[in-house]
């Protein structure tokens, strides 16, 4: 690739003009882990499904939905501009900062500080900023970094409802969790792992937010790259590993390792969530979750197949 790098280091990375060149020629690059960007909202806290969008100049546009179609329902301006570089990376988050069952906005500015923007029903409002060492200089804005998950499950004296936390990842393997404190989010806890960038874990499908003993508690099932799943359970607080792992066929050498592959969802209802994972040739395979682990349960199939384009893009919802 040196034909298109001036300045040849050798030092086996890619540089800037390297990456340019690659981009050029092959398209835009994807960014290592990275998921699509797509977080579902309830803006006005009814259970119909809203959308924001995010125009270049950093205007909002609220859509509200009314069971049939979404309605523009209104705009607000921010500073999340595309020229300050607003238009990629780990930016933008949904969660439930307030706990009434209306979507806010987390944004994560360059230097680590996350802003909260309320939802109101039609609008959102600036409600404040928390600082954090979250920093894109120290690689926050890419990779496997940031899930909105319920770690501890807890009902909200004040609300009678469940809300998410933030638990981020370090490169270093490190999660913090943070937790609303009703109106921004507030540093809670922090736990070590070896999950780490090192050892690979910041790249292609590695983590699935799933609570699968039913505990309210979200889970963490992480996948190996030959394909064995262990299950890192919520105590509420951090993460423990199961020592038992689960054989799956889900290796990355295989085609399991980016793609439209993996659906956590509570296939029969009984409170645990199970696995369900898309073949390229669109059979889904569910894993049923017992409450300690999933096992292989039963197989459909489905005109989902990678050959007709259902492995990549805005598919699945
Ligand atoms: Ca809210
Ligand atoms: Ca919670
Ligand atoms: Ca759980
Ligand atoms: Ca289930």
């Amino acid at each position: 690739m040196n034909y298109c790098n001036p300045v040849r280091n050798g030092d086996g990375e890619l540089s800037y003009w390297d990456r340019a060149g690659v981009q050029q020629y092959y398209g835009v690059r994807v960014l290592p882990g990275a998921r699509e960007s797509f977080q579902r909202m309830r803006i006005n806290g009814d259970a119909m499904d809203d959308l924001l969008a995010r125009r270049a100049d950093g205007t909002f546009d609220v859509w509200l939905s009314n069971g049939t179609a979404l309605v523009y329902s209104g705009a607000f301006s921010t500073g999340y501009t595309d020229a300050w570089g607003w238009n990629e990376g780990n930016r933008f988050l949904v969660a439930d900062i307030t706990g009434d069952g209306m979507s806010d906005l987390l944004a994560r500015n360059a230097f680590g500080g996350f802003d909260t923007w309320v939802s109101n029903g039609t609008t959102f409002t600036y409600a404040g900023t928390t600082s954090t060492a979250l920093t894109d200089a120290n690689g926050w804005n890419e990779g496997h970094r940031f899930f909105v998950m319920d770690i501890d499950g807890a009902i909200s004296p004040t609300t009678g409802r469940r809300s998410k936390e933030l638990v981020t990842r370090d490169g270093g393997g490190a999660f913090e969790v943070w937790r609303s404190n009703g109106s921004v989010l507030v540093f809670a806890n922090a736990f070590s792992t070896l999950l780490n960038n090192a050892r690979g874990w910041d790249e292609g499908h590695r983590f699935i937010v799933m609570d699968v003993n039913g505990d309210h508690r979200d889970d963490l099932a992480v996948r190996r790259s030959d394909g064995d799943l262990s299950f890192w359970r919520s105590n509420g607080t951090s993460f423990n590993e199961d020592t038992t792992r689960i054989e799956t066929p889900f290796r990355t050498g295989a085609g399991w390792k980016f793609g439209h592959r993996y659906f956590p969802m509570d296939l029969n209802g009984d409170g645990y969530d199970d696995l369900l994972a898309r073949d390229p040739s669109g059979s889904f395979t569910v894993w049923r979750s017992g409450g300690w682990s999933v096992s292989s349960y039963s197989v459909f199939t489905t005109p989902f197949t990678d050959a007709s384009g259902w492995n990549e893009g805005n598919r699945f919802y």
